[in-house]
């Protein structure tokens, strides 16, 4: 079988960095995993061609050559996601989906006829798949309540990939997240147990990544990477010997809960073995909001100590946060911009609150006959899927104005700053262990050319200039080893500067057009566009 993987496009988002990957020379951030996981499910006899619509187009001559057409994405993909299949419908093809998109929202995928809709987890629902396709059926829906267990999942067939239009690469241990907050579809998706690779599969996916010559920057894309801190802890002492062999030819990257902060002992691990970033969903300083939405664990120690304390240890923090929560105050953007300014995170993802399929949002707001459509196009520049608790137009107008100031040059440049020095101070950057090895010398060469043009537009266009130099020397001189990673995130600012002009933009034309016609679904731009 000559099967052609499709990975639809993403739009314009806060993690689209198209201005950063263009000075880096890379086309996207991160390679469809999924997609490169089914092709390893896949029977190893069939042909494989992975076309990512993010750094190339589908060329006629792969049209020709698939005999069937496969494609994966996310709820925000949909556009691409739908046209993709229509397109390869037009041209006569058999057409198979999955992922997290088609998943939440099959009648989506039936209603443009997409012949096989293979939901849920792949290592659970192709092999029925492949026994329908063996016995001749035409058409058919394959889904599974019962969990895979990972241990059994092929290493994905990273050899598909273009790897150098990604800046960074794809990798999971874990799936799954034992908490409970009612907005959340991981636990819908990938259930509440967090299962794992064992430490030796994880272990042999980097080594294929080593082999093919990766060697920059892996995201570890697990929904919550301490679920099980048992067997990541396993792991990160099994990984650790092997970076040190090979001269830590990667750093790392994760996504982790916030009691993360209280073990110590697990981000000593981690930064042992050049984990540099964690993503945190903190949501909101609001108590009371953590509490509605039930998020415990938010509550549990105060979130700026977590905070101090994960930074403390030398991970850089990335954080989500939310507003339009039940029974939220006014001015919960005010409160979640100077959270941010006080506790010195740099890269805030700040969102309005969405409900996404079968959620328990997603059921209480339908009880509560509050949900404004069918659907939800999770985003930054979407206008909430639903009626909140104080007036949407009061939650949208904070919203536009807490990420403007969010990302006003010199306030972001500032956190950069006092968020690098407080990472200076961490034992694990003055261990001898972590001086730089070849590898990193080979990736702190790559990034020569973005640094000279971040040192042209940040030190003398921009008005941030009088701080920029200055921050730089004390930079300098009290964390050197942070430099050229301080220096690639200031790069962010490029993004964010006209990313916050987008969603301004779009968020008033969607609130003036909502405000025209109550209670109908929030538009999209594409929408608003059509209409
Ligand atoms: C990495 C990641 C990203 C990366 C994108 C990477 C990329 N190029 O794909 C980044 C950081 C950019 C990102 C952004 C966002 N993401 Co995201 N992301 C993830 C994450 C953590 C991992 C994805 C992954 O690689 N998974 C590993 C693979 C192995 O799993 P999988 O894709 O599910 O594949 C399995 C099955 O689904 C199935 N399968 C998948 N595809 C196919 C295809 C076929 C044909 C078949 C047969 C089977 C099959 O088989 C596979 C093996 O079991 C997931 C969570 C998760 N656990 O997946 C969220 C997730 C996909 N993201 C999500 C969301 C909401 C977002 C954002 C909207 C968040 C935001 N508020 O901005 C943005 C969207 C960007 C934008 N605004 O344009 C949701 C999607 C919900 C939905 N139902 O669509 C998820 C599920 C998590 C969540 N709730 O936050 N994300
Ligand atoms: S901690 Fe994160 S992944 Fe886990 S349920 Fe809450 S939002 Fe979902």
């Amino acid at each position: 079988m000559r099967a052609l993987l499709i990975y639809p496009r993403f739009p314009k988002s806060f993690w689209s960095f198209e201005k950063v990957l263009e000075m880096i020379g890379r086309k996207a951030m991160l390679p469809p995993l999924g997609l490169i996981t089914v092709a390893a499910i896949l029977p190893q006899d069939w042909e494989f061609r992975l076309v990512d619509r993010n750094i190339a187009e589908v060329t006629e001559a792969d049209w020709d050559w698939a005999e069937l057409v496969m494609l994966s994405g996310m709820i925000v993909q949909q556009e691409d996601f739908l046209d993709q299949v229509r397109e390869a419908k037009q041209r006569g093809k058999k057409v198979a989906v999955g992922g997290p998109y088609p998943t939440a929202l099959p009648q989506h995928l039936q209603a443009v006829n997409a012949d096989y809709l293979v939901l849920d987890e792949g290592e659970m629902t192709i092999p029925p798949f492949l026994e329908a396709l063996e016995r001749g059926e035409p058409t058919g829906v394959f889904r599974s309540a019962e969990k895979p267990d990972i241990t059994q999942t092929p290493v994905p067939r990273f050899d598909l990939l273009d790897l150098e239009a990604y800046s960074e690469m794809a990798v999971q241990f874990s799936r799954g997240c034992p908490f409970l907050c009612e907005f959340c579809d991981i636990i819908v998706l990938y259930g509440r147990r967090p299962r794992t690779k064992t430490p030796q599969q994880l272990i042999a996916e980097l080594e294929r990544l080593y082999e093919l010559g990766w060697r920059r920057s892996i995201f570890l894309v697990d929904d919550n990477f301490i679920g099980n801190k048992r067997q990541v802890k396993n792991l990160l002492r099994e990984l650790q010997p092997w970076l040190a062999a090979r001269g830590y030819p990667f750093t790392f990257g994760t996504e982790a809960s916030v009691d993360l902060a209280k073990d110590q002992e697990l981000m000593d691990l981690m930064t042992a073995c050049r984990f540099g970033s964690v993503f945190l969903g903190l949501e909101t300083p609001d108590e009371s909001s953590l509490t509605a939405t039930r998020k415990p664990q938010n509550i549990r120690e105060p979130l700026s100590e977590s905070v101090a304390k994960i930074t403390a240890s030398g991970l850089r923090i990335m954080a989500g946060f939310i507003i339009g929560f039940d029974g939220e105050k006014p001015g919960a953007a005010d409160r979640i911009v100077q959270f941010v300014e006080q506790t010195s995170i740099p890269t805030a993802l700040f969102s309005m609150l969405q409900a996404l399929p079968n959620t328990a949002l997603w059921h209480r707001l339908e009880k509560e006959g509050r949900l404004l459509g069918q659907s939800a196009d999770i985003n930054q520049t979407t206008l909430m899927n639903f009626v909140p608790t104080r007036p949407v137009a009061e939650v949208a107008r904070e919203y536009v104005d807490g990420f403007w100031r969010l990302y006003e040059p010199q306030n972001f440049l500032d956190r950069a700053y006092r968020h690098y020095r407080l990472l200076g101070e961490a034992p694990c950057h003055r261990n001898p262990r972590q001086q730089s090895t070849p590898g990193q010398k080979k990736m702190a060469r790559n990034t020569l050319r973005p640094l000279g043009i971040i040192l042209w537009r940040q030190g003398v266009v921009r008005n941030t200039r009088w701080t920029f130099w200055p921050y730089l020397w004390r930079m300098y001189r009290h964390n050197p080893r942070g430099v050229v990673s301080y220096l690639t995130l200031c790069a962010q600012i490029e993004h964010f500067l006209e990313y916050r002009e987008i969603v301004k933009a779009e968020i008033e034309a969607q609130l003036a057009a909502q405000l025209a016609a109550p209670g109908q679904a929030p538009l999209t731009s594409q929408r608003l566009k059509n209409s």
